[in-house]
C-alpha cells in the first residue's frame, strides 16, 4: 500500500508540475483529492490493515493529501499570476508613442461672422427669427411696397419659380410675417440666404447672406435707428470707427439711409479697398414705410419702426481678407481649413 501511495504521489506531483491551465489543475484536484479521487480511495482501503499499521498508514496518506493540496494551490496561484502578467503586458500603453491627431472641424467664416452679429443684436434685446427661402410675390414684394413695375421685380434680377413663387431677394419677408404674428414691441433680426440673378464675379454671387433687423413700437424714431446701428458698427469694427449716415432710397423705408464706416483697411486715409474715399458702405436702413406697417395690420398712426439690412458676405471677405466671394460657397477644404 505504501508503494501504491508513493506512486500516486509521484504521478500527482509530475502531473501538477506539467499543468498549464486552471481547468487542468481543477481536473487534477478532482482526480487525486476528490470524493472518488485516488488518494481518497486509498484511505478507504485502510480497513484491511492491522491495528499497528493503520495509524502509520493513515498519517502517510494524510501527509500525501496535504502535500498534494499544497502543490495544487501553489500551481494554481502560479497560473493565475502568469495570466495576470500576460493580461497586463497585452494592455500596456506606451506613453512615449506620439498621439493620434484629432481633427476638429471649424466654423465656416460666414458662420463665425454671423455668430458675432447675432451676439451683438441679442445683447440689445433682439430675437432671431427664421423664414422660408422660397417666397411668394406677396411677401417678398407686395407687402414691402415694391411696385409692380419696380426693376427688382424684373426676371433679370429675381429667380422666379412660378408666376407667384420666387427665391427671396431679401429676408424682409420673415419680418413681414413677424409683424403679422406678433404685437409690438417687436425687435427681431432675420439672418439667412438670399438670391439675386446677378452676374457672377469676385464680388457678386447669385446666392449671398443678409441679416435684416426690425424694431416696431410706439415712439420709435430715427434716433433709435442711429443708436442701434452705431452701437453695432462700433462692436464690429471697434470704438474708434466713424459712422456716417447718407440719405438714400428704398421702397420699404421712408426716410432711408445708407451707412458707411471708416475703411478698416486704411483707417480712412483712402486705399484700393475703399476706392480712395476712406469709407466703406456696410448697410442700408430706414424708418419702416407706413404702407408696409399697414400691410401687416399695424396702425402707422400708433406705431413706428426702423429696419435695416446688412450684407454678411462682404463683411466676411473684408474681415478675413478673402479675395473672392465665390470661395465662401465652393466649400473647398483647402480654403475652409484655413479658419
Ligand atoms: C434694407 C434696407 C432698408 C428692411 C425693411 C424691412 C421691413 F420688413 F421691415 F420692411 N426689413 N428690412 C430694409 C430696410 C432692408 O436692406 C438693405
Amino acid at each position: 500500500m505504501k508503494e501504491k501511495l508513493d506512486e500516486i504521489r509521484a504521478v500527482a506531483s509530475s502531473a501538477i508540475a506539467a499543468a498549464e491551465t486552471e481547468k487542468e489543475i481543477e481536473e487534477l484536484r478532482v482526480r487525486f483529492l476528490g470524493k472518488k479521487g485516488e488518494l481518497t480511495a486509498i484511505l478507504k482501503q485502510m480497513g484491511s490493515l492491522s491495528a499497528e499499521e493503520r495509524p502509520i498508514m493513515g498519517q502517510l496518506v494524510n501527509e500525501a493529501k496535504q502535500k498534494t493540496e499544497e502543490l495544487i494551490n501553489e500551481k494554481k496561484s502560479e497560473i493565475k499570476e502568469k495570466a495576470t502578467q500576460l493580461k497586463l503586458k497585452a494592455e500596456t500603453i506606451d506613453i512615449t508613442m506620439p498621439g493620434k491627431a484629432v481633427k476638429t472641424g471649424g466654423l465656416h467664416p460666414l458662420s463665425a461672422v454671423l455668430d458675432d452679429m447675432i451676439d451683438i443684436f441679442q445683447s440689445m434685446g433682439f430675437d432671431v427669427v427664421d423664414g422660408p427661402e422660397v417666397e411668394t410675390d406677396h411677401y417678398n414684394f407686395e407687402c414691402l411696397n415694391v411696385p409692380a413695375d419696380h426693376p427688382a421685380r424684373d426676371m433679370q434680377d429675381t429667380f422666379y419659380l412660378g408666376e407667384n413663387l420666387l427665391l427671396r431677394t431679401q429676408t424682409s419677408a420673415a419680418q413681414i410675417r413677424t409683424m403679422e404674428n406678433r404685437k409690438p414691441p417687436i425687435r427681431v433680426i432675420c439672418p439667412g440666404r438670399v438670391y439675386r440673378a446677378d452676374e457672377v464675379d469676385a464680388t457678386h454671387s447669385p446666392v449671398f447672406h443678409q441679416i435684416e433687423g426690425l424694431v416696431v413700437d410706439k415712439g420709435i424714431t430715427m434716433c433709435d435707428l442711429k443708436g442701434v446701428l452705431e452701437q453695432f458698427a462700433h462692436e464690429i469694427y471697434g470704438p474708434e470707427t466713424n459712422v456716417k449716415f447718407r440719405p438714400s432710397f428704398f421702397p420699404f423705408t421712408e426716410p432711408s439711409v445708407e451707412v458707411d464706416v471708416t475703411c478698416s483697411e486704411c483707417g480712412g486715409k483712402g486705399c484700393r479697398v475703399c476706392k480712395g474715399s476712406g469709407w466703406i458702405e456696410i448697410l442700408g436702413a430706414g424708418m419702416v414705410h407706413p404702407r408696409v406697417l399697414k400691410s401687416c395690420g399695424i396702425d402707422p398712426d400708433e406705431y413706428s419702426g426702423f429696419a435695416f439690412g446688412i450684407g454678411l458676405d462682404r463683411l466676411t471677405t473684408t474681415r478675413y481678407k478673402i479675395s473672392d466671394i465665390r470661395l465662401l460657397f465652393e466649400n473647398d477644404k483647402r480654403f475652409l481649413e484655413q479658419f
